[in-house]
Parts: structure tokens; sequence; C-alpha cells
């Protein structure tokens, strides 16, 4: 006897809403790793998730914010929505308010733009240098404009020229870049953004603000000019302290699909089209199954 497969559908459609909701300005400025947390550089590299600096200093026009795949900032004014997908460790910090977000808008030198670095805003880290010499800093950012794309970097309470003026023109995603603006190149002169650490040893490094609404998810110093970070860059190795946790990975919101189709005299269903984000919906919809079909 021929058995003919009857195919019946069940298809469960669910809206997950995991949008990062608000968080006071206080508690989003406020360090999530210990004081005594010291990154390790091994083999010519010190990675660094932006959102473990263990404080903040002189943010009293702006400061950096933390955003993460369950918290973020309210403060306005902020042009653009939040960007913890593809953030390392689902979080970033950013520089708030930004009222300048175009050309447009004023700038007003110490309030939402600073050529001098170390004026304003600075996140402070611990890091041991075990291989003295310059090292190229990378920062994994997330521009929208041309005012929301440069930083100052520093160390142990020097700014030195050649850390000045850190620039991306990489727009609308996460992505790396070491070049320094200049009066002549202001898209950047690419590996000319590096701070030479002379001494072994346990240094403070310093990032503080150029224009506000510049947002960071991680750095990198590299020893070797050839270093290419990818994606969301090396390991983070840490010599003393804890590392906090990371967030929760986003899960963008989705329509979340799955299909289980009867098949045959035994009408046992298979699963065909299944969804890996969401594994509570699948669980849910196996069981609906069970009480509707079987
Ligand atoms: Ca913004
Ligand atoms: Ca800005
Ligand atoms: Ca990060």
């Amino acid at each position: 006897m021929k058995t003919h497969s009857s195919i019946q559908p069940f298809v469960l459609v669910s809206l997950l809403s995991l949008f990062p909701g608000p968080l006071p300005a206080a508690e989003s400025t406020a360090p999530i790793a210990a004081p005594d947390l010291v990154f390790d550089e091994v083999d010519g590299i010190v990675a660094v998730e932006a959102e473990h600096f263990s404080k903040q200093t002189l943010a009293d026009k702006r400061a950096w914010h933390l955003t993460t795949s369950q918290s973020k900032p309210d403060l306005k004014p902020d042009a653009d929505p939040a960007h913890v997908a593809g953030a390392s460790g689902g979080a970033y910090l950013e520089i708030l308010p930004d009222t300048r977000a175009t050309a447009n808008q004023k700038l007003i030198q110490g309030e939402n733009f600073t050529d001098t670095a170390g004026l304003m805003t600075i996140l402070h880290y611990k890091v041991q240098i075990n291989t003295p010499g310059p090292y190229y800093v990378w920062g994994r950012v997330f521009s929208t404009g041309p005012e929301d794309n440069g930083m100052h970097i520093g160390f142990d309470g020097q700014w030195p020229a050649s850390g000045q003026r850190w620039q991306t023109v990489q727009k609308q995603q996460w992505g790396w870049d070491c070049k320094q603006r200049t009066a002549e190149v202001h898209t950047g002169v690419p590996m000319q953004l590096f701070l030479d650490i002379e001494k072994a040893g346990e240094h403070e490094i310093m990032i503080s603000m150029r224009e506000d609404g510049f947002e960071l998810d991680k750095f990198v110093f590299a020893r070797k000019k050839e270093f290419q970070p990818e994606g969301k860059g090396p390991a983070v190795k840490v010599k003393a302290g804890t590392l906090p946790p990371a967030f929760p990975k986003w899960l963008r919101p989705h329509r979340h699909r799955s299909s289980f189709l009867r098949t045959g005299a035994n009408r046992r269903p298979s699963r065909r089209a299944t969804c890996d984000r969401c594994p509570a919906a699948m669980a849910k919809a196996a069981e609906r199954w069970r009480s509707g079909f079987s």
C-alpha cells in the first residue's frame, strides 16, 4: 500500500523583545571593573574591553557612558540608536551627551569637542608591559558621522604627540583602525598612532575625549606594526585582579519560526526549520505540538 505523507506545518511565531532598557546617568558612568584589575601584555599584544576601565576622571561636562545588552544610558541628546549588536563583550562606551552629531551643529571648544588631549573625560586602565617599546594603538569603534570619530590616548599622566587625534573614517559598523588625523591628512595617517612605552612594568593607560558621541568597544596595543586585529580582536589577558563577566550576547529582535511536519501513519514529527537563537521558544513549540497533536 502506498503511504502518503500528510503535511501539516505547525508554525510558531514569536517576537523576542530584548531591547536594552534605560540606565540612570550616574550608573552608566561608574566602573564595572575593580581598581586592582591589571591587564597583561603577552607576545606584544595588550587587549582591553573599553568597558573595563578602573576609573573615570574630568567627567563633568561629558562622560563615557556604558551601553550593554541589558541597559543603555538615559541621556539626551544622542542622535543615533544603541549599537550593542556586534560589540565585543556585549558592551561598549559612548561619550554623551552628543550635541554635535553633524557639522551643521555648533562646535563648542571644551564642551562638544577638544583638540587638547587629557582635557575632558578620561578613562584609566592598568596594564603590565613586559616588552618595552612603541605600541600601535588600535581602537574598535562605531562612527555614524564626521563628528564622532576621534579620541586621544596617553599613559602615566603623559599625552605624547604620537597618541593624539586617533581617527577613523569607517562608518556605520564596528571596525578597527590605527590612524592619526593630521593637518594635512584629515582622514588619518595609517600606523602613525602609537605610544612609546620605554620601561617594562605596570603602566596606566588613559583615553580622553576629542569628540562627543564617540563610541569605543575595545582597544589593542600591538608591539608589531604588521599586526592587524580582526573581528572582535585578540583575547583579553589579565595579570592581576578579576575580569568582570561578559554581558549576555544581544539578540536582535527577530521572528522565530519553527515548522513541525507530521509524516506517515505514525505521525511522528520532524523539525524542519529551527531557530538557534531561541531555545526557550523551541521548547515551547515542542510542548504545544505534544499537547495539540499527539
Ligand atoms: Ca550616539
Ligand atoms: Ca559629536
Ligand atoms: Ca566591549
